[in-house]
């Protein structure tokens, strides 16, 4: 895995060096008029956010009557969400899409998507992401030398786990859980009663499968998608946050674009959103009910006994006001909601 990605470094860096060669050569004026957006993401070609970035590629491709190209790596071959974040902000990367949580790392205003149950469905969370709170924590990207264009959906999270099926958090005393690169997720665990350790999600499966961590959480897509399934028994209906994949652009090379290539790359995220969106909540319940026939074991959670991890999870969005801004916070969770 390390020399592959190596290797396509390798590879880009060539890249690089001949697109600047070209550029200065005698072709100069038909290169510069080409733009490649290089994207790099986490996941499967399964998984319906690359399906998203395909469709992104299909619209800008067309749009720009292929004066612009998109090329995708997938799976982690350049990295994990935080070395691809990184990448973007170096401009060696255009486009990226990491889970909104090891995205807080970077941009603190974040970690208000790391409260507990902020979304109480799809919908509140559709609304809230396209509408002023979204919108909003999307322009304090700007910082950071990112722009943001959009949310994926990655969906709401499961626990799942080798040991035993969790009922309460009383089942998670001691159990060894992997969370992603974020200390309110790991808080929230701790609260919980777990024995939380955060890791890359590239490490994951490996994690499990020797038995580093008991178990993860993630949503029913990519618990399939990655195979946890077939190391991990048991799966409980948690649904205790919804991730979202922050769609990010290098703002440099934003800013640059001409105002038309602007205009379809508005136009292409925003497709590639709306259409990610679908095939995203389509996978969640094919996915829910392939996990169903492999025979694992799903605990669905009564109100009462979701209530038990809610209010253990309170003083989690305490931890988020003191990172985020009052603002912000305010715009997710105040009076208006
Ligand atoms: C993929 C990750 C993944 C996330 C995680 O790059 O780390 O558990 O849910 O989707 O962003």
């Amino acid at each position: 895995m390390k020399n592959l990605k190596n290797m396509v470094w390798g590879i880009l860096c060539v890249f690089v060096v001949f697109a600047f060669l070209a550029t200065t050569g005698v072709d100069a004026a038909l290169a510069a008029k080409k733009l490649e957006i290089r994207v790099g993401h986490g996941v499967p070609e399964s998984n319906a956010m690359h399906q998203g970035w395909v469709k992104f590629k299909e619209v800008i491709e067309a749009e720009s009557n292929g004066k612009m190209t998109v090329k995708i790596y997938p799976n982690q071959q350049l990295g994990g969400d935080r070395e691809l974040i990184e990448a973007v902000q170096m401009g060696n990367l255009t486009m990226t899409a990491p889970s909104n949580s090891p995205l807080a790392a970077f941009d603190k205003e974040f970690f208000v998507l790391d409260i507990p149950f902020l979304f109480k469905d799809r919908a509140d969370a559709y609304q809230m992401l396209d509408g002023n709170p979204g919108q909003t924590l999307l322009a304090t990207l700007d910082k950071f030398n990112l722009k943001g264009l959009g949310y994926f959906e990655n969906g709401f999270r499961n626990l799942t786990n080798s040991k035993n099926p969790v009922k309460s958090p009383a089942d998670l005393d001691g159990l060894k859980l992997r969370t992603m690169e974020n200390p309110v997720h790991l808080a929230a665990w701790k609260a919980l009663g777990a024995n939380p350790t955060p890791m890359a999600f590239g490490e994951l499966f490996t994690a499990l499968q020797q038995k580093t961590v008991d178990g993860q959480e993630n949503p029913f897509e990519l618990i399939h998608a990655a195979k946890f399934n077939e190391i991990q028994k048991y799966i409980t209906k948690t649904q205790h946050i919804y991730t979202t994949y922050v769609m990010v652009i290098n703002k440099n090379f934003y800013n640059k674009l001409s105002d038309e290539n602007r205009a379809i790359v508005d136009k292409a995220a925003k497709a590639a959103v709306d259409y990610e969106r679908e095939i995203a909540m389509k996978n969640d319940v094919d996915a829910e009910q392939k996990l169903v026939e492999f025979g694992n074991e799903i605990v669905e959670l009564n109100d009462e006994q979701r209530n038990e991890f809610k209010e253990k999870l309170l003083p989690v969005a305490d931890m988020v006001k003191e990172k985020a801004s009052a603002e912000i916070v305010d715009l997710f969770v105040g009076s208006s909601k």
